[in-house]
C-alpha cells in the first residue's frame, strides 16, 4: 500500500524534473503513477502559458493530457522528442533501470529512444545497488507466448504470465506481459541483449544507455544521478 510520504516524495521529483520543459519542445509523457504527478505540473504550466506538444507512452496517459489541455501528438511519427519524464520499478546508479511494472514498456522504450533528454523521477524507494529485486517485465506477442515463456526458462528467469484482476493482462499493443524473475542481475547489458535476441518477444523491461539522468526525491531534497 502506497503511503502519503512516498507521494509527496513522487510529486517532489515531477515538480523538479517539469523545470526542464521550455517553450516550443517535444515533451514525452510517461506512464505511472510518478509520471502522473509530471503530467498534472504540465497541465497546470500549459494553462498558465507553456507551449507545448506532447507524446504519450500509453493510452492512459494519452487521455489524461489531453483532459489537461496538452496537445497530443502520435508517438509514431516523431523523429525526436525534446524531453521526456517518466518514472521506473527500480535504477541503479550507472542508470540502468527496470521498467513495465504497469505493463507500457514497448512504448516507453520508444520514447526513451526518441528522447534527447530523458529525465526518469522516482521516489527514494526505487534505487538499487543491482536489478532484479522486481521481475523483469516482458512483452510478448500472444502468438509466441509459449516459446517466448520457454525462452525465459532457458535463460535462467522463473516466468509467469501477468494477471491483472484475475483476468490476463492485456497490453495497449494487445500483447501479453511475462514477467521473469532472473534474481539479482549481476551483468544488466548482457541479459537484455540475450532477451534482444528472442523472437516474439517485443520489448522487456531491462533499459540500458536510455536515461539522461534520474532524479529521486529523498523527501528532504531531489538527488540527481547522471
Ligand atoms: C512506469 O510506471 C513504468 O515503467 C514503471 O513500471 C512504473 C512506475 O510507476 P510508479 O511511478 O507508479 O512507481 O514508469
Amino acid at each position: 500500500m502506497e503511503t502519503t510520504h512516498q507521494d509527496a516524495e513522487k510529486l517532489a521529483a515531477a515538480k523538479a524534473a517539469v523545470k526542464f520543459v521550455k517553450d516550443g519542445d517535444i515533451v514525452g509523457l510517461g506512464t505511472g503513477s510518478t509520471a502522473t504527478f509530471a503530467i498534472q505540473e504540465l497541465g497546470i504550466m500549459v494553462k498558465n502559458g507553456l507551449k507545448i506538444k506532447a507524446a504519450a507512452s500509453s493510452i492512459h496517459t494519452e487521455k489524461l493530457a489531453k483532459s489537461l489541455g496538452i496537445e497530443v501528438l502520435s508517438l509514431g511519427e516523431l523523429s525526436f522528442i525534446d524531453i521526456s519524464i517518466d518514472g521506473a520499478d527500480e535504477f541503479t546508479e550507472s542508470l540502468d533501470l527496470i521498467k513495465g511494472g504497469g505493463g507500457a514498456l514497448f512504448r516507453e522504450k520508444i520514447m526513451a529512444s526518441l528522447s534527447k533528454n530523458s529525465i526518469i523521477v522516482t521516489d527514494a524507494s526505487k534505487k538499487v545497488k543491482k536489478l532484479g529485486a522486481f521481475k523483469v517485465p516482458v512483452e510478448v506477442v500472444p502468438q509466441a507466448y509459449q516459446y517466448v515463456f520457454n525462452q525465459m526458462l532457458i535463460l535462467g528467469g522463473k516466468a509467469v504470465q501477468r494477471i491483472k484482476d484475475n483476468e490476463v493482462f492485456i497490453t495497449d499493443n494487445g500483447n501479453f506481459i511475462i514477467d521473469a524473475d532472473f534474481g539479482l542481475i549481476d551483468d544488466p547489458a548482457k541479459l537484455a541483449s540475450a532477451l534482444n535476441q528472442v523472437d516474439g518477444l517485443l520489448a522487456h523491461g531491462i533499459f540500458i544507455n536510455l536515461t539522461s539522468k534520474v532524479m529521486m526525491s529523498t523527501g528532504d531534497q531531489i538527488m540527481v544521478f547522471e
